[in-house]
C-alpha cells in the first residue's frame, strides 16, 4: 500500500495556532488509496527536520509532505528549492536564532523538490484554488525542515519524493492585522493539500 506522511507545524512568532498543522491534521486517513500518516513538528530548528527524518525511517512512506506557514502569502505555494543556509529573523521555540550559516556543512547548496510541484499547481488551479510555484522556502525553520528531509532521502537507495507546501494565513489571523494581510479559508487549505497530494500520487 502507498504510503503519505504530511507534517504541520506548532504555533510560532507569538501566534495561537499553526494553519499548517489545523489543514494538516483535518486531512482524511486515506487520499486516492493511499494511507495517510499526519506528525505535528516544533518550530524548532534541526529538532523538527529530525523528526521527520526519524518518522520516515520508521514508516518508509513513499512521499513525504511538509506543510508550513507562510504569513503574507495569498496562495497555497509548493516550494520549488530548499537551500542549504540558515539565517532567522526570530528565535525558533527553543530559542536557537542561527544567523547566515549552513544547515548541513559540506552539503549540497540545494536540493529540488521531488514532488511535481507545477503538476500540483495545474490541479490546484483547475480546481479554482489560488496557487504558485515558489521559489524560495525563506531561511527559517521551514526551509531547514525542506532541507533535512530531501537531503535525508537523497541519501536512499529507493526513496520517497518530498515536497513542501506553505499556505497562507487564516482569516482568524489575518482579522488581527492590517489590513491587507491576506488570508485563506481552513477548508479550502484542506481540500487544496489534499489536490496536491492527489496530483503527486497521478505521477
Ligand atoms: N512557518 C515558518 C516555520 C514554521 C512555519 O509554519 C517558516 O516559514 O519558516
Amino acid at each position: 500500500m502507498t504510503r503519505i506522511l504530511v507534517t504541520g507545524f506548532q504555533p510560532f512568532g507569538g501566534q495561537q495556532t499553526n494553519p499548517s498543522w489545523e489543514a494538516v491534521r483535518r486531512l482524511p486517513q486515506c487520499i486516492s488509496g493511499a494511507e495517510v500518516t499526519k506528525l505535528q513538528i516544533p518550530v524548532a530548528f534541526g529538532r523538527a527536520g529530525d523528526a521527520v527524518c526519524q518518522t520516515i525511517d520508521q514508516q518508509r512512506p513513499d512521499v513525504v509532505l511538509c506543510v508550513g506557514q507562510a504569513g503574507g502569502r495569498a496562495q497555497l505555494t509548493p516550494e520549488f528549492v530548499a537551500i542549504n543556509h540558515a539565517d532567522a529573523r526570530i528565535p525558533d521555540n527553543d530559542g536557537q536564532q542561527p544567523h547566515r550559516q549552513p544547515i548541513v556543512p559540506g552539503g549540497p547548496d540545494a536540493h529540488f523538490a521531488t514532488v511535481p510541484v507545477y503538476r500540483m499547481v495545474d490541479a490546484l488551479r483547475q480546481a479554482s484554488i489560488p496557487a504558485s510555484v515558489s521559489y524560495s522556502a525563506g531561511t527559517y525553520v521551514c526551509n531547514d525542515v525542506m532541507y533535512r528531509m530531501l537531503h535525508h532521502l537523497a541519501q536512499e537507495t529507493h526513496p520517497a519524493v518530498g515536497g513542501f507546501v506553505h499556505v497562507p494565513f487564516l482569516p482568524e489571523q489575518a482579522a488581527q492585522m492590517r489590513p491587507d494581510t491576506p488570508s485563506m479559508s481552513l477548508d479550502l487549505m484542506v481540500r487544496g493539500l489534499e489536490i496536491a497530494l492527489e496530483a503527486t500520487l497521478r505521477g
